[in-house]
């Protein structure tokens, strides 16, 4: 991933703004020379990721599992996705952090230290599943902009912290509240101020669901940097960009928020199904809610070999918005015959749920696994990518491993 820069000498001047430094020695620098204050930070130190993750993008920095990094049943950091959208905030001083309500249809405006909230309100753990909308977007043809996500985007953590609907209680909100909007406090990659990153939201009914959360835990431990300390808002469920990091303010409005990336095409499908390439008109998108029912087979890894006439136990994860799973079904002949997968129930709403098959190969060869999943209204995963949309959200197409029996 590292980028390198070969430094002609004659740059120097211009280096100096670069490195925030005059180079010293600068004309004893051999000619193009690869200068260390120039080569990117390792995204993998400093996010504490497993060197395997796949890193999408530097600037910002973006990067995503592979299917068997996400084998635990809940997801530890050096695994989980990382996405954002402008910069990540540094020298964030907890002790000063605060959070506050503003917006049409509070009573009154109110804030609130992370002490405060820490101490105030009853503090709830949920396993809750995020993953992006755009998750699986490198196989929308024609392809869709944006980070080329394969199936990576996804993780199910530990979160605690306080209901956002007990929050709202004690700030008093008006009648006439239809969403709330959050703000972090992450820098437009412009580094313009006036502008930000990104500013999303939920309706007041996702707010009060008991699971909804301002959470400073993940884990157990305080939120990595990465993920949003000290304090972020957790919708399980939904697009993971409902999610704000590094909350210091949610506005209670009296519309659909419109910040920065609610508005336009922005995390959003056509309200009515398009043909693949076709354009279409802002007003005919509509904002991803629920996300929809999805697998992922976590073991084995693909290209799994294994020894004729044993069996393989596969196992995974299966997850459906505010859906539970109801069936987790896997096919070894292209879809031709399916068999059921043991399934459990989820630790609580929103978390994914973990399957398990052992499975008998007839003979020798290439086989691939697939896996469909299948939720509480009856919906299943298609095999191939459904519903081409403008910018390559939602696909949910069915999970498959190559397996060799030898
Ligand atoms: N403040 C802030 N919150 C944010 C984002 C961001 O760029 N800034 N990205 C959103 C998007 S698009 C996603 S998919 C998730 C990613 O969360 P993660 O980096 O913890 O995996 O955070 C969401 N919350
Ligand atoms: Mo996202």
């Amino acid at each position: 991933m590292k980028r390198r820069h070969f430094v002609k000498r004659t740059a120097l001047g211009s280096l100096a703004g670069l490195l925030g430094a005059e180079i010293v020695f600068g004309a004893n620098m051999p000619e193009n020379y690869d200068l260390l204050g120039l080569q990117d930070p390792d995204p993998f130190k400093l996010f504490g990721k497993d060197k395997e993750m796949k890193v999408l993008n530097s600037n910002p920095w973006n990067m995503e599992a592979l299917a068997h990094q996400l084998d635990d049943r809940v997801t530890p950091n050096p695994y989980i996705f990382v996405r954002n959208n402008g910069k990540v905030p540094e020298n964030i001083n907890e002790k000063e952090w605060t959070l506050t309500f503003d917006g049409e249809s509070v009573k009154e405006e109110k804030t609130f230290t992370l002490e405060e909230l820490k101490t105030k309100f009853k503090q709830y753990t949920y396993q809750l599943t995020l993953e992006c909308g755009g998750n699986g977007r490198r196989e929308f043809d024609p392809p869709a902009k944006g980070n080329q996500w394969d199936i990576g985007a996804v993780f199910c953590a530990n979160w605690t912290g306080v209901r956002l609907g007990d929050v709202l209680d004690a700030v008093g909100i008006k009648s006439d509240a239809v969403y709330i909007g959050y703000h972090g406090i992450d820098q437009h990659l412009s580094g313009d101020p006036t502008k930000a990153s990104i500013s999303r939201g939920v309706p007041m009914a996702k707010a009060y669901q008991d699971e909804t959360l301002l959470a400073f835990q993940m884990n157990g431990k305080d939120i990595p940097l990465v993920h949003g300390f000290p304090l972020r808002l957790v919708c399980g469920g939904w697009p993971a960009s409902a999610s704000g990091k590094w909350v210091n303010r949610i506005s209670v409005r009296n519309k659909v928020h419109d910040g920065e990336k609610m508005m336009g095409t922005a995390y959003r499908v056509p309200c009515n199904p398009v043909a693949p390439g076709e354009k279409v008109k802002d007003e005919d998108m509509c904002i991803i809610e629920s996300m929809p029912v999805k697998s992922l087979i976590t073991y084995p890894k693909t290209g799994a070999q294994l020894a004729e006439g044993k069996k393989l136990t596969i196992r995974g994860h299966a997850w459906a918005g505010e859906l539970e799973v109801t069936k987790v079904y896997y096919s070894i002949d292209f879809g031709v015959t399916w068999s059921e997968c043991n399934l459990e129930k989820p630790v609580n709403r929103l978390a994914w749920q973990h399957f398990n098959a052992s499975i008998d190969f007839p003979k020798k060869g290439y086989y691939e696994v697939w896996a469909r999943a299948v939720d509480a209204n009856g919906d299943s995963q298609p095999m191939l990518v459904p519903g081409w949309n403008p910018k390559g959200y939602l696909n949910n197409a069915c999970h498959r491993i190559a397996v060799k029996i030898v």
